[in-house]
C-alpha cells in the first residue's frame, strides 16, 4: 500500500501560506500514525507542508506522480481549510486516490468535513489503529472511529463508535521522525535551549476540564519511563538530538514516572535539555529539584487569567495563591517559567484583564504568552457559545488564538484586542525585564531571533477589525451538532 500523509499550512491570511509560521516541529500525530502503518508493511511519505515550504504547485506535482493509494491529512482547526484545498487537489490529478482526514478538528466536526465530497473518510480519535486497518481493507462498519459513506440515504454518513483508547503505548513504535527532513524543524523562539531538538510525548490525555481545551477529560495513560529513555537514546545516536520539547498536555500528573524518567536520564548520563507542560497544581519542590538535576529548563504553565471567577466558569479552579507559590517553587529550582494568558473567557471585563496583566508582570516569567480566547470545535465552550449565540463566525481562519471570535457582554472585541496588544507591550518593555532577557542571551543566533520577537510585538498590526469579521460571519445553521458525533462515539 502506498501513502502519502500531509501536514497540511495552517495559515493563509494576505494569499501567504507563511505568513506568521514562526517555528515547526515534527507533527507528531501524523509522525504516529506513519511509524505504525510502516510497521504493518505499507510505503510511507510524509509531506510537511510547513516545514519543507512546499507550494500548492509542489504537492499537485508529488501527488501526480505517485498516485498515492491513500492520502491522509492531520488537522487542527487552523488547518482544515488548507487540507480541503489540498484535498481537492488531490482529487483532480489522482481520482483514485482514498482521502482521510485525522486529527482533533475532523474528531470534532466529522460531518462538517465529509460534506466534501473530495474527502473519503475521517477517522476520530486515535489514528494508528484504525488507519491500518483502513488501508488493509478491514470492513468498514468494523473499524473504531471511522466516519464514512454508507449506502442508507437517509443517513448518508456513517459514524462507527470511537475505538477503545491505546492501553499500552509502549506497544507503538517510534514516531516516523525518520520520513521527515529533521534539520528543517525548530521549536518556538524561547522554548529551546540546543538544538537539534525533537517533540515526543510520555503520556497521552488530561483529567483535567478546562471549557477550552480539545484533551479535557480524555483517558489518561501514560508510556513507561524506560520507553522514553530508550528512545530518547535512539533519537541522540542517529540524529544526535540535544534537546527535548515535552508535548504531555500536563507532563507531570504522574509523578512518580517523572521521578523514575529523570534517575534514568542521570544514571545513563544522558547529555539532554528539556522543557514540558505543566498544571501549577501539579509540580513541588522535590519533583522540581529532579527534573532540573535531568536536564529540565523550562515549564510552560497555562495560568489564563488572574480572576478566580473566570478560572472557575472555565473550569480551571486554581488559586491564585497556588500559582505564585508554584512560579516561585519553579524559579527558585532554576527552571525558566514560560506562563500563558488568555483573554476574552466568558465574564471577561477590562478590569479583569487589566488584573491578569499585572498578574503576569508580578509572577514575572521568562516568557509570557497572551491568547485570545477560542472557543476551538470539540469543546464545551465551543457548545456553549454556539447554543448560546456567542460565535461570530465559523470561519476557521479566524480561529487562531488573536482573534475574538466569541461575542461577550461583558466586553468588545475591540476592547479585547486593545488589552491583548496592551499585555505584550506591557510584559514585554519593562526595563526589569529587558536586562533579564538581555543577560540570558547566549550568542549572535539568540539575540537575532529575539530581535525579531521584540520588533513583531512593537509593530504587532491590529487584529481583525469588528467590520471586517462580520463579512465573514457564516451561518451557525451550517454547522452540524458535535452532541450528534459524540452520541455515536
Ligand atoms: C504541542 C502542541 C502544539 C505545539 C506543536 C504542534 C505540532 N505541530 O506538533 C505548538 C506549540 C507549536 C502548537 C501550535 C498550535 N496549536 Co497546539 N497543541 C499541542 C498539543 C499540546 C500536543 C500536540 C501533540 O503532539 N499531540 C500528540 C499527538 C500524538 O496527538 P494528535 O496530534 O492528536 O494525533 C493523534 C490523533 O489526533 C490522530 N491523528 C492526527 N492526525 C492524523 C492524521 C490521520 C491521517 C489519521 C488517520 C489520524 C490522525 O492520530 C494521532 C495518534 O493517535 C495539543 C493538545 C493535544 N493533546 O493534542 C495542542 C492542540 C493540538 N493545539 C491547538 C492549537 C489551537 C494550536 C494552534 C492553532 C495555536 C496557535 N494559534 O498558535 C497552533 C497550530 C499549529 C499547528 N498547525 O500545529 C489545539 C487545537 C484545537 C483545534 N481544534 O484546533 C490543541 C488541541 C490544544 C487545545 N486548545 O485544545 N501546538
Ligand atoms: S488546559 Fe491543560 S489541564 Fe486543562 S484540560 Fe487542557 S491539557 Fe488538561
Amino acid at each position: 500500500m502506498n501513502v502519502l500523509l500531509i501536514n497540511p499550512p495552517w495559515l493563509t491570511k494576505n494569499g501567504n501560506i507563511w505568513h506568521g509560521v514562526k517555528s515547526t516541529s515534527p507533527p507528531l500525530g501524523l509522525l504516529y500514525v506513519a511509524a505504525y502503518a510502516e510497521s504493518r508493511g505499507a510505503a510511507v511519505r510524509v509531506m510537511d507542508v510547513n516545514a519543507e515550504e512546499l507550494h500548492f504547485e509542489n504537492i499537485e506535482d508529488e501527488i501526480a506522480r505517485t498516485k498515492p493509494d491513500f492520502i491522509g491529512f492531520t488537522a487542527v482547526t487552523a488547518q482544515i481549510i488548507n487540507t480541503h484545498r489540498i484535498a481537492a487537489i488531490a482529487k483532480s490529478v489522482s481520482p483514485k486516490s482514498r482521502i482521510v482526514v485525522g486529527g482533533v478538528h475532523a474528531t470534532a466536526l466529522p460531518d462538517d468535513v465529509m460534506r466534501d465530497a473530495n474527502i473519503d473518510y475521517v477517522i476520530r480519535g486515535e489514528g494508528e489503529l484504525a488507519f491500518c486497518s483502513l488501508i488493509n481493507g478491514e470492513p468498514l462498519n468494523t473499524i473504531g472511529g471511522l466516519t464514512y459513506r454508507g449506502m442508507n440515504l437517509l443517513q448518508p454518513i456513517e459514524h462507527n463508535p470511537l475505538a477503545e483508547p491505546i492501553a499500552d503505548l509502549d506497544s507503538l513504535p517510534t514516531p516516523a521522525y525518520h520520513l521527515t527532513n529533521f534539520s528543517l524543524y525548530r521549536p518556538a523562539i524561547g522554548a529551546y535551549r540546543r538544538l537539534p531538538a525533537v517533540n515526543m510525548t510520555m503520556t497521552r490525555g488530561c483529567p483535567g476540564k478546562c471549557t477550552f481545551c480539545n484533551s479535557a477529560e480524555t483517558a489518561l495513560r501514560t508510556r513507561s519511563a524506560e520507553h522514553v529513555v530508550d528512545e530518547i537514546e535512539r533519537l541522540q545516536a542517529r540524529y544526535h538530538i540535544r534537546e527535548v520539547s515535552f508535548y504531555d498536555d500536563t507532563f507531570t500528573i504522574y509523578k512518580q514516572h517523572v521521578v523514575r524518567l529523570c534517575d534514568l536520564i542521570v544514571e545513563r548520563g544522558l547529555d539532554l535539555t528539556w522543557s514540558c507542560f505543566a498544571r501549577t497544581d501539579c509540580v513541588s519542590p522535590s519533583l522540581l529539584k529532579k527534573m532540573r538535576a535531568a536536564g529540565c529548563h523550562q515549564i510552560l504553565f497555562g495560568i489564563e487569567s488572574a480572576d478566580e471567577k473566570i478560572l472557575e466558569t472555565i473550569r480551571k479552579p486554581i488559586e491564585l495563591e497556588q500559582t505564585r507559590r508554584a512560579c516561585r517553587m519553579v524559579q527558585e529550582a532554576g527552571i525558566d517559567v514560560r506562563a500563558a494568558f488568555m483573554f476574552g473567557n466568558p465574564g471577561e471585563t477590562i478590569e479583569s484583564m487589566r488584573r491578569t496583566i499585572d498578574f503576569a508582570k508580578e509572577l514575572d516569567p521568562d516568557i509570557a504568552l497572551f491568547n485570545i480566547t477560542t472557543p476551538y470545535p470539540g469543546t464545551q465552550m465551543f457548545e456553549w457559545a454556539r447554543r448560546n449565540g456567542h460565535l461570530r463566525t465559523l470561519d476557521w481562519n479566524y480561529y487562531d488564538l488573536a482573534n475574538q471570535v466569541l461575542e461577550l457582554p461583558t466586553v468588545s472585541r475591540d476592547e479585547v484586542n486593545q488589552m491583548y496588544r496592551t499585555a505584550y507591550r506591557e510584559f514585554y518593555f519593562r526595563p526589569r525585564y529587558l536586562i533579564k532577557r538581555l543577560m540570558k542571551l547566549r550568542g549572535l543566533e539568540d539575540f537575532k531571533a529575539n530581535f525579531r520577537a521584540f520588533q513583531s510585538i512593537l509593530f504587532t498590526k491590529s487584529t481583525v477589525s469588528q467590520a471586517e469579521l462580520d463579512q465573514h460571519d457564516t451561518s451557525l445553521q451550517d454547522i452540524p451538532s458535535i452532541a450528534a458525533a459524540a452520541a455515536c462515539a
